[in-house]
């Protein structure tokens, strides 16, 4: 579906199929860049990036935080979607016009029009940090896919099957793509490894990742 109106097409991503469901859209944060990092910096004065607790007890090594009207959090009584910040006790700061915008487009794009998230989730990565094999369930409807928008240094991206000990397939996940992730790939397991050193330009030794839910 390429037309001169498509917002992502003409700002001239690619098109990637990495799964049934799952589309990569190399580049197709890149015309927002700095929009993106300036509501980003917004949302963390309101409700700092920290490291949180998982229900074992393990500090993550990701460093996180929300906006919109839920976010992702975890504590030593489990995970879940909350309205409030717990580190602040006040509700998460709105989503920025810029992310929804970003969202909606690149999961039309994907063949998802009906997409409205309501929650978006943002991982921030230090060299060593890493995200270990997962599936996301704490959303409500997982007719909805998840967006994300990769920003900052590159990453190798994990995507393996609906069983934890499925065949793994690797992505580099660079400044600026987009992924969507929907249909029969929305359940699957996928992790980040460990962070490599680099610099980038804009955000230094650091990756961002923003990942867009319908929580509620
Ligand atoms: C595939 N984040 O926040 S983004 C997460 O790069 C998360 O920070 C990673 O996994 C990151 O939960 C990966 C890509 C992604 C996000 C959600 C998915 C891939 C997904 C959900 C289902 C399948
Ligand atoms: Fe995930």
């Amino acid at each position: 579906m390429t037309d001169l109106f498509d917002p992502i097409e003409t700002m001239g991503a690619s098109r990637e199929t990495m799964a049934m469901g799952a589309v990569l859209l190399r580049g197709a944060a890149l015309p927002f860049e700095s929009e993106l990092l300036a509501a980003l910096r917004d949302i963390t004065v309101h409700s700092p990036f920290r490291h949180m607790i998982t229900p074992r007890g393990y500090t993550m090594s990701v460093a996180m935080t929300n906006c919109g009207a839920a976010g992702w959090v975890t504590d030593r009584t489990g995970y879940r979607y909350d309205r409030h910040d717990p580190e602040t006790g006040n509700l998460w700061p709105p989503m920025p016009d810029c992310f929804l915008a970003l969202a909606i487009a690149a999961a039309t794009e994907a063949g998802y029009p009906l997409f409205q998230p309501d929650a978006c989730l943002i991982n921030r990565y230090e060299p060593g940090a890493r995200l270990s094999l997962h599936q996301d369930k704490n959303e409500r409807d997982f007719a909805n896919p998840i967006v994300s928008v990769s920003l900052g240094l590159p990453a190798t991206f994990q995507f393996g099957g609906l069983k934890r000990n499925d065949p793994i397939s690797k992505f580099a996940l660079r400044h600026g793509d987009v992924a969507v992730w929907g249909g029969p790939s929305r359940l699957c397991f996928h992790g980040v490894p460990e962070l490599k050193h680099g610099h980038h330009d804009l955000l230094g030794a650091m990756r961002i990742n923003l990942t867009f839910r319908g929580a509620l």
